[in-house]
């Protein structure tokens, strides 16, 4: 192998080893997992679907395609699924090319509320190529405030309405967007990339029966490999789909992927998981509870899910920005994030945004993460004291040395 992709490789290995690992939307995949998306499955060209492929020597790739697509229906109570989308994006580009128009209104959640790049931000396709309009949280309590999101909606009347974020730490209420939708007479699609995981586990409400259509990636609380797929009901509407993904928008479907998204999908049906993600809640829960202690503000005070937004700014006055590096400095892994209405830069922000599901993976409970939210506070309270960061460096080594 080249010697400097080993390097990294290796440096990136022990990177993994040490760091507590806090990005929401991160997590460690089995060593199954990533046998299969390292595996020859990589080799087979099979652009079509399975039994209606462009290419012969396709019957093993169709085994797992359609082990993929029977999971996939089987845990979120579906009847269509379409598991080749590269990944969240593109399963979100491939859902608005399936049902709607260029110019056509679709109105989701603002980035900075919490909303993700393809729900509508002027610089990612879908605000360029569709005409957005954009619902918020309430300013004062951070929640989503669905009797403004009617207004907004009977006002605009978007085709298409996106359910989902990635930065809301409460349970999102599909049904409410439902009603919405049809008052309206919008499509609801569901992006429930953050959750699934959740969902998958009546952790977190289902979008079923309310959303239309349904997207997701698979690598973040679902903890497998890095793709996406679309869920449906409606026969139409997944033929629409299943023609927008190919031949639209992708070529050739990525093997060894799906493979291992149909592994995930197994994974996530085991009753292991179930308490996984039972445990990725109480982490949260101790986290924002012991933060909460320690005087850290919390963007509506808490979270119902697996990942909290830590207004770093009004609490500790630093922006997100210096609290991400102060805390890699230690070997804690955050993101900078915007909180809702930001007054800061999207590359400085006022907030940080961390997650339990990667080091509950790891075996981290209530304890460690008690741990994990004490130290976070002293560092960031801290921050120029190098006896202090020592100290808590060492801290998290120690709690890194306790992952089996
Ligand atoms: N970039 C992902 C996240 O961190 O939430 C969303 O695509």
């Amino acid at each position: 192998m080249d010697t400097i992709i080993t390097k990294a490789l290796i440096k990136e290995q022990k990177r993994q080893k040490n760091n507590i690992e806090l990005i929401a939307s991160e997590n460690f995949a089995s060593k199954d997992i990533l046998k299969l998306q390292g595996s020859i499955f990589q080799n087979k060209y099979a652009e079509g679907y399975p039994n209606n492929r462009y290419y012969g020597g396709c019957e093993n790739v169709d085994t797992v395609e359609l082990l993929a697509i029977e999971y996939a229906k089987k845990i979120f109570g579906c009847n269509y699924a379409n598991v080749q989308p590269h990944s969240g994006s593109n399963a979100n580009l491939i859902a608005y090319n399936a049902l709607l128009n260029s110019g056509d209104k679709i109105m989701g959640l603002d980035l900075s509320c919490g909303g993700h790049l393809t729900h509508g931000s002027k610089v990612n396709f879908s605000g360029h190529n569709f005409c957005v309009v954009n619902y918020y949280v309430d300013e004062k309590t951070g929640l989503l405030d669905y009797e403004a999101i009617r207004e907004i909606a009977k006002e605009e009347k978007p085709k298409l309405i996106v359910a989902g974020a990635s930065a809301y730490p409460r349970r999102i209420d599909f049904a409410k967007f439902r009603s919405i939708a049809d008052e309206v007479g919008a499509y609801l699609m569901v992006d429930m990339a953050h959750i699934a995981g959740l969902v998958a586990t009546g952790n977190h409400p289902s979008p079923f029966p309310y959303a239309d259509i349904v997207t997701s990636t698979t690598h973040k609380t679902l903890r497998g490999p890095r793709g996406g797929f679309i869920l449906t009901n409606n026969e139409e509407i997944a033929k629409k789909i299943d023609k927008t993904t190919f031949p639209y928008i992708q070529g050739g479907p990525l093997m060894h992927t799906i493979a291992a998204k149909a592994q995930c999908f197994y994974e996530a049906l085991s009753e292991d998981f179930k308490k996984y993600q039972n445990q990725v809640i109480k982490n949260a829960q101790i986290l924002a509870n012991t933060l909460k202690e320690e005087g850290i503000k919390l963007i509506t005070d808490g979270t119902d899910n697996h990942l909290l937004l830590l207004d770093v700014k009004s609490s500790l006055n630093i922006s997100g920005q210096e609290a991400e590096t102060v805390l890699s400095k230690i070997n804690i892994t955050v993101n900078k994030n915007s909180i809702p209405f930001d007054k800061e830069k999207p590359k400085v922000t006022s907030g940080i945004r961390i997650g339990t599901a990667a080091m509950t993976t790891l075996g981290f409970k209530e304890e460690q993460f008690k741990q994990v939210a004490q130290i976070i506070s002293l560092s960031l309270k801290n921050k120029e004291d190098k006896k202090i960061q020592t100290k808590l460096k060492k801290d998290v080594k120690k709690l890194m040395e306790g992952v089996k």
